[in-house]
């Protein structure tokens, strides 16, 4: 892509993202934009203002060397100072303050992106800085969303029905993947963020993983058979934090005395079957995983699965190639409110024959949230070096609610082994028995 079409891009994309940011403050009343929907969220307006401090301070300042616009709420915006449940206390700019803000700022980024360079991947003049804070905003709109969905009252939301493929009830159950090394990471993807880069070699063994993600229907079974109550199930960690929380089924999910019913940004419906699972904490998805007799798979196999070509020794952008996703590829972009049925996107299958790795839920992995060989933090240590340890577990593949430029294969997110307020779904792995190799 040439300077200029790069320009114009970048510029699409703040746009684009901006329109998305409106639709999620604007659809709910100023009373519930300041409210706290849970303890586990920022208000709304909190994100608001905060996607534009942060915009405030890596590219009119950083970038453009210029003036400060509002130092006074540097500190009420940053993320580490506050934690979220103390957030709806702070004196936070109110709806219509943090709307005429946000837009000064963004004032402010279109004439800077007039006269960078955009050349090379330097803070100071580069695209990188630009492509982070609209994947930040994006990041943010996910949030947000996840803030929709535990907000109480009516449906404010529209979406469409994603769609079903005509072979789904074909599939097998699992898919091989060989023996072998794979590059993992990337040096090359341009948008792609500090924690995964650089590209490196990883050996893996043989492994099966699941076709889909587990759906509905599959995690119904493991609860009738008892699988929040057989602690042999769960890790210890895990059973523990079971029985404090009082787990017995995803989030959003109630029982009417007769059948399960889940809360879907305001609707309430039967859970249908043939969905992924989503809302489920990480705890959950192992305890599921025993239950079954498998295991979660770690992040290297995940992303091996999702973007290794045997044809050619190659790891592609994504699982269904080079080219950006499509609609016809994965469900991304907020476009449905949920995860498509299993089987979906045949358009978008790994080489390996998986499918649904990027877009529907996002996949709990086995593997804690480490740095990669040759790792550096890059612009900030506060995007992901700090987060690096056993605390978190990796998730991978991106949600029905992540834009299609803030998740590539090689995207980690992170989270707590707890949460379950995200988007968060999963499949399961296994190590083959000697017999099933030939
Ligand atoms: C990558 C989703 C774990 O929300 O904590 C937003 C993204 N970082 N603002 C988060 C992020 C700073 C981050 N996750
Ligand atoms: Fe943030």
């Amino acid at each position: 892509m040439g300077i200029e079409d790069l320009r114009a891009h970048v510029a699409d994309e703040l746009a684009r993202t901006r329109r998305r940011s409106a639709v999620l403050t604007d659809s709910v009343d100023d009373e519930d934009l300041v409210r706290q929907h849970s303890p586990l969220m920022s208000p709304l307006v909190w994100d608001l203002a905060h996607v534009g401090s942060q915009e405030e301070l890596w590219l009119v300042r950083d970038v453009g060397g210029a003036e400060a616009i509002r130092p006074d709420i540097d500190d009420l915006y940053d993320a580490f100072k506050h934690a979220r449940k103390d957030r709806p206390e702070l004196p936070l700019l109110g709806p219509e303050e943090a709307r005429e803000y946000v837009g000064t700022v963004r004032d402010k980024v279109f004439d800077l992106l007039d006269r960078t360079p955009l050349e090379g991947r330097r803070l100071v003049d580069g695209a990188f800085a630009f492509g982070m804070i609209v994947q930040h905003e994006q990041q943010h709109d996910e949030t947000m969303l996840a803030t929709h969905q535990l907000r109480r009252g009516a449906p404010v939301l529209t979406d469409e029905a994603p769609p079903r493929a005509a072979d789904a009830d074909s599939l097998p159950a699992e898919v091989l993947v060989r023996g072998g090394t794979f590059v993992m990471g990337t040096s090359t993807e341009p948008w792609a963020l500090d924690n995964e880069r650089p590209a490196h070699e990883v050996h893996v063994d043989d492994f099966w993983i699941d076709t889909t993600p587990v759906t509905n229907g599959d995690y119904q079974r493991f609860m009738a058979d008892g699988g929040y109550d057989r602690p042999e199930l769960w890790s210890a960690d895990g059973w523990a934090h079971r029985l404090h929380a009082k787990l017995r089924a995803p989030r959003f999910w109630e029982h009417d005395g007769q059948r399960w019913l889940r809360r879907r940004f305001g609707h309430v419906e039967p859970v249908p079957a043939d969905e992924p699972v989503v809302h489920v904490s990480f705890h959950e998805a192992q305890a599921y995983a025993n239950w079954i007799g498998k295991r979660l798979p770690t992040e290297q196999e995940w992303e091996k699965a999702a973007r290794h070509d045997p044809r050619t020794g190659r790891s592609l952008r994504y699982p269904w190639g080079d080219g950006d996703p499509g609609p016809e590829h994965a469900n991304l972009g907020q476009r449905h409110l949920r995860p498509a049925p299993r089987g979906a996107y045949p358009e978008g299958e790994a080489p390996c024959g998986a499918r649904q790795l990027i877009g529907d839920v996002w996949e709990w992995t086995s593997t804690d949230f480490l740095p990669y060989p040759g790792f550096s933090a890059f612009p900030y240590r506060e995007y992901s070096e700090v987060f690096f340890g056993p605390d978190y577990k990796v998730l991978r593949g991106g949600s029905f609610g992540t834009d299609p430029a803030a998740c590539r294969g090689t995207f980690r997110n992170w989270d707590y082994p707890i949460r379950r307020q995200i988007f968060s779904g999963f499949r399961c792995a296994r190590t083959p028995r000697p017999e099933e190799l030939g």
